[in-house]
């Protein structure tokens, strides 16, 4: 996962931690401060050196030469315990073209542009006009690229098995372009809750695709689930509907409304989506999104997002997305959690999103 974010972050953050270095070592220093470490003796130390010199003071017996080397030897000491800090200064125009080849690195990794702007306003505001000091340019700025992408993340965190316990039936439905892994991610969180003793039932809100429902009843086979269909080409709202009656009728924990793939510019299955929320009421609409599409993902979630209000965000393929840049930037731009990844074909292959993988991933974790 990340596997092109893993290798070659670090590295292009490292190069431009050093040539900021270089920049730095040309401009005038502004600040130079003597550093003097604390004196860290104890109360007794300090009364026996008291009385060092009380004795050496009244000694009349002390040679000169012996009084120098003294001097001497304090003065070498003093020199090892102090620190010169010698601090410059970077200006905008030359941080602006330092940052190319991040943006570049960035923009190659399908990060949004909306947060390239932010990690660049964030580091800017880190580095520019403030004294530096030499040789800690790379510690401040993995700093602040780990703070600044951190805030990418903080939207409300939806936890799915504590969340459904909320009602009864739980109904959460699924929405996000053709292929994009909804119906895999389905089967992936009903197999899910059942492991975690929580009854689910499916709607195959898919009556579009030729063998959509034969997919889903196949999974729910597989799952010993209930399925709840009707014929290709009816009213998808409806079968939503006969769900919910039928998980009500049966005490059941959630209802997992399967939809079919669309793309926003198509208006009429726009309409379709927007009449199964009316009717089906969902307590949690999930986008989800092919992590490897990188911009158009994130895109896709925020047009889905005007059109029905998404709550939550899954991003499947991620096992097999090389960049990660979806997964960087999903959340930021639509301030909505990314709930989980999807890490392959297998029902197990869900994974908790956490914001401390994609920190680790880009090699910023302390
Ligand atoms: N590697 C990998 N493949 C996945 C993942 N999730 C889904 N897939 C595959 O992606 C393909 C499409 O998945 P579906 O679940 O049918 O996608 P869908 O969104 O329901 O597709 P439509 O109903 O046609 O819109 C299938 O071959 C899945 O096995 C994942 O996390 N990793
Ligand atoms: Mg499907």
């Amino acid at each position: 996962m990340f596997k092109f974010l893993k290798k070659n972050f670090k590295k292009v953050v490292t190069n431009f931690s050093k040539k900021t270095e270089e920049e730095l070592e040309k401009e005038p220093i502004v600040e130079e401060k003597i550093v003097q470490p604390e004196k860290k003796e104890s109360s007794f130390e300090s009364a026996v050196e008291e009385i060092k010199k009380d004795l050496k003071e009244k000694s009349e017996e002390i040679d000169e030469k012996e009084k120098r080397d003294e001097e001497e030897k304090k003065k070498s000491v003093f020199k090892k315990l102090t620190d010169v800090v010698k601090a410059t200064k970077i200006s905008e125009e030359k941080f602006d073209n330092l940052f190319e080849e991040l943006e570049i690195s960035l923009l190659e990794n399908n990060v949004a542009l909306d947060v390239i702007e932010k990690i660049k306003k964030d580091l800017k505001r880190s580095l520019v006009d403030k004294p530096l000091q030499r040789g800690k340019v790379q510690d401040m700025v993995t700093e602040s690229l780990k703070e600044s992408i951190e805030s990418l993340f903080e939207t409300e965190k939806i936890e799915l098995i504590k969340k459904v316990k909320e009602k009864k039936p739980y109904i959460i439905m699924f929405a996000g372009i053709n292929g994009s892994g909804k119906t895999t991610t389905i089967a992936k969180v009903a197999k899910m809750f059942k492991n975690n003793k929580l009854k689910c039932v499916i709607a195959a809100s898919d009556t579009f695709r030729a063998a959509a429902i034969q997919q889903l009843q196949e999974h729910t086979d597989k799952l010993k689930l209930k399925l709840i269909k009707h014929d290709y080409g009816s009213d998808p709202a409806a079968v939503a509907f006969d769900a919910i009656k039928y998980a009500e009728a049966k005490k059941m924990d959630v209802v997992l409304i399967d939809t079919a793939g669309r793309q926003h510019s198509n208006s009429n299955l726009i309409e379709e989506m927007k009449k199964i929320v009316r009717v089906a009421k969902p307590d949690l609409k999930i986008f989800v999104g092919e992590s490897i599409t990188g911009n158009d993902c994130i895109e896709q979630a925020k047009k889905f997002n005007e059109a029905i209000g998404i709550d939550g965000i899954i991003l499947s393929k991620a096992d097999v997305d090389e960049k990660g840049g979806a997964a960087i930037s999903v959340s930021y731009v639509t301030k909505k959690p990314i709930i989980y990844l999807g890490t392959g074909q297998e029902y197990e292959d869900l994974t908790p999103f956490k914001s401390e993988l994609v920190v680790e991933s880009l090699g910023l974790a302390s």
